[in-house]
């Protein structure tokens, strides 16, 4: 069963991963090896194409060799670049065991393609609720679109990468993928022990770097009943340059706006110090058209508004 239309509506429900929550895995692959625990496959077991320079047949470790961005920091990375284009690559990296205790589990992680627009990677974010047989992944929860066709227009059906913004022109070749942080909400595996894959499915593109895989749920003085009042106004929505934001509150705490696109994809965080009232412009103006989420976060309580960028 598919629970991805399911997930990404669930992103309204809960919290971020900072203050007020507990760690239930985090891997940031800063050791140059495959964590203890997790599971690496090559699913395809075909062999690399030699002009890649790659060797790896599934995930390999260490700084990412053909990004632009953080490259200073070890990433699990795995090519798609194979001898012969068809079937494709299929290299699963797999979490360990993750038990779910409550509906506020949030899944967070980055990723990039080592190249947007022509040869750009997708792959798939998938989940098994009973073991780490790759047959038992069998919920797509996430999935970000692959070039296809040899043509830099076109794209599997997914999310989009974006480009690093030294060279934001998608359409030509080799231009490096910008990492991009990621979070969903895991409230539909509630009581359950998962597992979480990422499936890099791509056909002939180059390399795609996972890192920062993080779930966390809200620390259980997080989700007790409080009193106070809380008031957040988004204007004007829709809107295609400026959201006001407005909160009015009776409780003083750390204040963190944060914007999600309906996808997930975190496209502004600040915070802003410790304050009870808050009014903020954000220029919306370089955001491409559609739905988007406002969290702001007092503490540990969370007011969520949605609001649309038109053109
Ligand atoms: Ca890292
Ligand atoms: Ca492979
Ligand atoms: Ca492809």
């Amino acid at each position: 069963m598919k629970k991805q239309l399911l997930s990404i509506a669930a992103i309204a429900c809960f919290s971020f991963a900072n203050a007020q929550t507990d760690t239930l895995l985090y891997e940031n692959f800063n050791s140059d090896s495959l964590p203890a625990g997790w599971m690496n496959v090559d699913q395809d077991s075909l062999p690399q194409d030699p002009s890649s320079g790659i060797t790896d047949p599934a995930w390999f470790f260490g700084n990412f060799i053909v990004g632009s961005t953080d490259s200073a920091e070890m990433v699990a990375q795995s090519s798609s670049w194979l001898q012969g284009f068809a079937p494709g690559n299929k290299d699963w990296l797999i979490t360990p065991a993750i038990s779910i205790t409550d509906s506020t589990a949030m899944l967070t992680w980055e990723s990039a393609p080592s190249q947007v627009g022509l040869y750009q990677d997708g792959y798939k974010v998938v989940v098994s609720t009973t073991t780490t047989a790759l047959a038992s992944f069998t919920d797509t929860v996430a999935v970000y679109a692959q070039n296809i066709n040899d043509d830099a227009t076109q794209f599997s059906t997914g999310t989009m990468h974006t480009a690093s913004s030294a060279n934001p022109d998608t359409t030509a070749p080799f231009d490096n993928g910008l990492l991009a942080q990621w979070q969903l909400s895991l409230s539909a595996y509630s009581g359950q022990t998962i597992y979480v894959a990422f499936l890099h499915d791509s056909d002939d593109d180059f390399v795609l770097a996972v890192d920062d895989v993080l779930v966390t749920k809200l620390a259980a003085a997080s989700i007790e009943e409080r009193t106070g009042v809380y008031d957040l106004n988004v204007y004007p929505n829709p809107t295609s340059d400026v959201l006001q934001v407005k909160y009015n509150s009776t409780v003083s705490d750390q204040l963190q706006i944060t914007i999600l696109s309906i996808g997930g994809k975190v496209v502004y965080n600040k915070m802003h110090g410790t304050n009870n009232q808050l009014q903020q412009a954000i220029s919306v103006s370089e955001l491409p058209a559609g739905n988007y989420f406002v969290y702001l976060r007092n503490g540990d309580h969370i007011n969520i508004e949605k609001f649309a960028v038109v053109k």
